[in-house]
């Protein structure tokens, strides 16, 4: 006897619906992709087709561990958050709140668990030392978006299926599946804009799948796009090709800024040759519609928030900003209104470098800093969440060091990996399948409107779900011993709907609306009433959706194509859209001393593999191994140049590794890349123990970061290779 159950994959932003194939014990038989999903339509990678192998993956924990010395033993839940709550009591008492630090990691913000849970144990823990893996990642976009639309969440994507022209930087879909756009079967979506004539063109310093599949390929030198970026608003200028449609403040000072990078000196920079970017910028400008969309090889970089400006200025200047066929805002499900406001920076800054926060949060750069630095508001308590820093931050192995100093140390997390090896408790989350999904987050950013809710498929058997561990430790930090979080919450939210005048609920009763509410539990019930007030929702004004109605389409919703929206997500004080910010005009200079500099001889970028997802997939052994290893892509000119043999020694301002070489020409000349997420050690993971490769994060330099933003900058960095054999003192 077997089940066909359906869910969205949790596994990457493209959240692709599934078809899975259960025996009468719960274990995975067969998945494939769900042909009957409006949005994804049968669409599937190797990694979801992984998806059983990896839920019922041995090595995942199954009970909490509780650490003595180097021992772990097994333990109850009630042992093992009395745990908690001791170690937590033991610091806080000692040291107040701000000596607890709190990291979440990027399945996060994929889970259900994370959208709703993480904010009120944020609260409850009363600390600002919150950092997440946004600061090695997209903080630069948020920023750019928080500075020019007046919300960090307003961030356009590229109306992938509609547009004629594309030009993409730093990103790779064809092996992401996308990121910051989410679009189930990206390369067919790329393929089918080709089909109808339209033009792709890629920057990238390598000549990736994805740039194979483009008309045009541009090789540009790492951690220099805002120069590119800024060449071709400079040619728009200069060849009076600007077209704006909608209001803005502060065309001149762009205009101004723009001056300063002619084609000819971003040339030399960017290593694109001027007559390309002239060419860019007309093809921009000509297209009967265009998008400019870039991603994580342009945020990671020195100059990320630049860049991602930059982007969106093209998009604007162009005319292609929220029309269709351009870069569009989409309209998700749970959408709730945001006030006007100006969007603010640095409410507080970090203790020991004084950096700005950015959404509530510090740069995960000087996490080490924090935990190192006596003093008051060391950070002596750790809690991480689906993170694995150790691998993913910038310079983890120093942090590898500092969190075996800590005085107390809670992992959230289904591994015994690099970085929960050093808690003293590990609270491990349940299976995917015994967990509900709904993607709160991508689906802000999803190419077409759409939502599906995916319920557990499986009972929790005496495990705890995700939702609850963190409910808990929610409860622990607030010292209260019961209290029902989630009612408290829809209190809250009704409370404010009731009030707004308009909202659709204006001045209804808080209780009868929320018996109104399904779900059979808290999480389920806080969607419901989040469904019903957001754009499409029954208590909108202008809809029927609900929890109940998703459960009528367990394939996903089509909520249709998006729609020009810009005067609803606009939330700038001035109501238009701030094309020069002065945080980010001030930070130009920055850019143009930087302009005539010599590049390093030879740089580091990053990459990854279709069959890979940051650090943590390497334990599934169809999924590790042929196309899929840690290895230094280099050019072949510089193997020779450097006398250079099967692996090298790598060198940077942090660290040194020795890599195996795989020489190919689809990697410029002074380029080198090695993906991260490797260099497994001090796990109990047996396949990646197996092969663990190295981490390229022992090269990646803290000290280095993008200014407005603090992120991390992964591309770009300066490096010597070595033939293994020559001694050098580092
Ligand atoms: N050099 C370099 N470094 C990079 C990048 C790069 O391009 N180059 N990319 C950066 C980017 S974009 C990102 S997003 C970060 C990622 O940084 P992190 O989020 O810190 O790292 P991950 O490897 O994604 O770790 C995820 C952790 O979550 C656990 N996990 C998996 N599923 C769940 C779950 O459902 N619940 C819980 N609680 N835990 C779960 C895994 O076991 C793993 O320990 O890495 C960054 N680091
Ligand atoms: N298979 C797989 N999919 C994933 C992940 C994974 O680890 N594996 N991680 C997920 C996560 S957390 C994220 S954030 C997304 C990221 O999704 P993408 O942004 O698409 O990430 P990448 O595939 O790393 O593509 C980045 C590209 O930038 C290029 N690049 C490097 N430096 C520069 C530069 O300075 N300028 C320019 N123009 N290009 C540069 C690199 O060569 C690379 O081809 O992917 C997600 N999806
Ligand atoms: S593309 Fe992403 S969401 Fe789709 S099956 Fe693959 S991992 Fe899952
Ligand atoms: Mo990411």
């Amino acid at each position: 006897m077997t089940s066909t159950v359906h869910r969205t994959c949790p596994l990457c932003e493209a959240v692709c619906g599934l078809t899975l194939t259960l025996d009468q014990g719960g274990h995975v038989t067969s998945v494939r992709g769900d042909k009957d999903d409006p949005f994804s339509k049968g669409f599937i990678c190797p990694k979801g087709a992984s998806l059983g192998r990896l839920d019922e993956d041995p090595d995942r924990l199954s009970r909490p561990l509780i650490r003595d010395g180097d021992l772990w033993r097994e333990v109850s839940w009630e042992e093992a958050f009395d745990a908690v709550a001791w170690g937590l009591g033991q610091v806080t008492e000692r040291h107040g709140r701000q000596a607890v630090g709190v990291y979440l990691g990027n399945p996060s913000a994929h889970s259900m668990a994370g959208a709703l849970y993480a904010t009120p144990l944020i609260k409850a823990l009363g600390t600002r030392n919150v950092f997440t893996a946004s600061t090695a990642d997209q903080m630069p976009k948020h920023v750019a978006s928080g500075l020019m639309f007046g919300h960090p969440l307003a961030i356009p994507v590229p109306d992938l299926d509609r547009t004629d022209h594309l030009l993409m930087l730093g990103a790779n879909p064809l092996e992401s599946n996308g990121s910051l756009c989410t679009a189930p079967d990206f390369p067919g979506r790329l393929k089918a804009l080709r089909a109808r004539g339209g033009r792709l063109v890629v920057v990238d310093p390598r000549r990736t799948r994805t740039a194979d599949l483009a008309d045009e390929h541009v090789f540009v030198r790492p951690g220099t796009d805002a120069y590119l970026l800024f060449g071709l608003v400079h040619t728009l200028f200069a060849e009076d090709l600007v077209a704006v449609t909608h209001q803005v403040n502060g065309l001149a000072e762009v205009r101004e800024a723009a001056k300063h990078f002619p084609p000819e000196a971003v040339a030399r920079r960017t290593g694109v040759p001027a007559e390309v970017i002239v060419r860019l910028a007309r093809e921009l400008a000509a297209a009967r519609t265009a998008a400019v969309y870039a991603r994580i090889g342009t945020c990671t970089a020195e100059f990320g928030t630049l860049a991602q400006w930059l982007v969106d200025v093209l998009n604007v200047l162009t005319g292609n900003l929220d029309r269709p066929g351009g870069a569009m805002f989409p309209k998700p499900a749970t959408e709730f209104a945001a006030r006007r406001r100006s969007y603010t920076m640095g409410r507080w800054k970090s203790r020991v470098r004084g950096l700005p926060e950015a959404n509530g949060e510090l740069p995960v750069a000087t996490l080490a800093d924090e935990i190192e630095t006596p003093g008051e508001g060391q950070i002596r308590f750790l809690l991480t969440i689906a993170g694995n820093p150790v691998l993913s931050a910038p310079h983890g192995s120093r942090l590898d060091e500092a969190f075996a100093g800590l005085d107390f140390m809670v992992s959230v997390d289904p591994y015994l990996n690099e970085t929960t090896r050093h808690a003293h408790v590990i609270l491990p989350p349940p299976r995917m399948l015994q967990s509900g999904h709904f993607d709160f987050a991508l689906l802000g950013f999803a190419v077409r409107n759409y939502a599906r809710y995916s319920p557990p498929l499986l009972p929790l058997d005496g495990q705890q779900s995700e939702s609850q561990i963190l409910t808990r430790l929610a409860l622990i930090a607030s010292g209260l011993d019961g209290g029902d979080l989630d009612e408290f919450v829809i209190g809250e939210q009704l409370r404010k709907a009731i009030d707004t005048p308009g909202s659709g609920v204006e001045g209804r009763d808080a209780a009868e609306l929320s018996a109104a509410l399904d779900g059979r539990n808290g999480g389920e019930r806080r969607l419901d009433l989040m469904l019903r007030l957001g754009p499409y929702g029954e208590w909108s004004g202008k809809g029927d959706l609900s929890l109940r109605k998703l459960l009528e389409h367990p394939h996903g919703l089509d909520l249709g194509p998006l729609e020009p929206r810009l005067p609803e997500v606009l939330k700038t004080v001035s109501g238009v859209i701030e094309l020069a910010p002065p945080q980010l005009i001030e930070d130009v200079d920055r850019l143009r001393g930087r302009l005539d500099e010599e590049p390093p001889e030879i740089v580091l970028i990053g990459r990854r593999h279709l069959r890979s997802n940051n650090s943590w997939l390497h334990n599934v052994a169809p999924l590790v191994g042929g196309s899929n290893t840690c290895t230094l892509q280099i050019n072949p000119a510089d193997v020779a140049r450097l006398g250079l043999g099967d692996e090298a020694v790598i060198r940077s301002a942090a660290g040194r590794l020795t890599v195996p070489l795989e020489p190919t020409d689809t990697i410029m000349p002074g380029v080198v890349s090695l993906p991260h997420g490797w260099g497994h050690a001090g796990s109990t993971q047996s396949v990646a123990a197996g092969n663990p490769g190295v981490s390229v994060n022992t090269l990646t330099d803290e000290t280095s970061i993008d200014v407005p933003s603090g992120n991390a900058v992964f591309n770009g960095v300066p490096v010597t290779i070595l033939p293994t054999g020559v001694i050098t003192a580092h």
